[in-house]
């Protein structure tokens, strides 16, 4: 068999395998078979030492031709195989995205902060800033500046929790206002919002750790009717319109004249009914002017200025918004209580 015949030969046997080659692993198995070292192509080639010296040009160069051609007919097969993989990979790894799928359990605020949130919102928009400190706090912050001494109740062992004899966990945001008071000049208007701890025993209305807002102001001619004002304001936009605010004497050692604030029913707008006894008023939060020895020992001159400060503890606030009747279910967690808060 002539050389042209031998190759058109291979050009057939190629041309049937290639329609038949469905993968690029097929594809390459036929271009070892054609072109490979052992391929039929390479075999001619080896054959040539039979020809006589004036046919080899000749045989070479159609050799040479057919390897030309015979790569382009791979090359152009393996271009189709390969678009067509790719397409089938496209489709196997495609996401739908219309796909319905399982959503996470989704989170909500607890009702503490829901009410602290409230009240930072309230209270930063008449200009008061927000301004945290230590839970573990030193005796001195904690009680000597809020002119509670040794020996004083407040601060029997009961009610404290002592890490040592210097150091307590705060049982008031005040040591807060301390601090405040001694880091920089009037004016001052800030509110402390955080976690305070007493030594109490949990029951339904008391736990060893509970959350307070107490606020202060210091300028010049800060009297009781800028206090009045200022929880007028604070009772309308928690509790509504027409809330306002009745003061009683009372007495702190931290505030010098002190007041219990009762505010007006919200259940029955002060008519009287059960909620409140019948008196129409709820009590609500405390307050007064800053003693002018807090002042002093906190480094601000009482021949100056003064301030007053209040106090009002975030969980009454929640229990009564939000008709809770035990405080203990704020702090055990129970999915089926904080799911109505969403
Ligand atoms: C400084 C000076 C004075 C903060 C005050 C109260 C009155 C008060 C209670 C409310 C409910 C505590 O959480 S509660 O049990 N607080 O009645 N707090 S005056 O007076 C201050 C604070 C800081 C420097």
């Amino acid at each position: 068999m002539g050389m042209s015949e031998r190759i058109n030969e291979i050009r057939t046997i190629l041309t049937n395998e290639l329609e038949q080659a469905e993968t690029t692993q097929l594809l390459d198995n036929l271009r070892v078979r054609i072109l490979g070292k052992k391929g039929e192509l390479t075999a001619l080639l080896r054959g040539m030492g039979q020809l006589s010296p004036e046919e080899r040009p000749q045989a070479g160069q159609l050799i040479n031709e057919a390897r030309e051609s015979f790569t382009a007919m791979l090359d152009e097969k393996l271009a189709v195989l390969k678009a067509k993989e790719r397409e089938e990979a496209l489709k196997r790894e495609a996401i739908d995205v219309t796909q319905p799928v399982d959503l996470p359990a989704e989170g909500g605020e607890h009702p503490i902060t829901l009410v602290m949130n409230e009240m930072i919102d309230c209270f930063t928009g008449m200009g008061f800033e927000v301004v945290e400190g230590p839970e573990v706090e030193l005796d001195h912050y904690n009680f000597e500046l809020m002119n509670i001494p040794k020996n004083h109740p407040a601060r029997d062992a009961q009610d404290t929790f002592y890490i040592d004899d210097n150091i307590v966990l705060r049982t008031h945001t005040s040591p807060i206002q301390a601090r405040t008071m001694l880091s920089r000049k009037p004016p001052i208007r800030v509110i402390c919002p955080g976690r305070v701890y007493r030594a109490d025993e949990m029951d339904a209305t008391h736990s060893p750790v509970f959350h307070q807002m107490e606020g202060l102001v210091v300028d010049k001619d800060v009297n009781m009717a800028d206090l009045r004002g200022t929880l007028n304001a604070f009772a309308e936009r928690i509790y509504g319109k027409g809330i306002t605010t009745r003061f009683r004497p009372s007495f702190f050692p931290f505030t010098e004249p002190s007041t219990e604030v009762d505010l007006t029913c919200a259940a029955c707008h002060g008519k009287g009914c059960r909620v409140c006894k019948g008196t129409g008023w709820i009590e609500v939060l405390g307050g007064g002017m800053v003693n002018p020895k807090v002042l002093a020992d906190c480094g601000i001159d009482p021949e100056i200025y003064s301030g007053f400060a209040f106090g009002i503890g975030l969980e009454r606030i929640a229990m009564q918004r939000y008709s809770i009747p035990d405080l203990r279910l704020l702090y055990e967690g129970d999915v089926r209580f904080l799911n109505q808060f969403r």
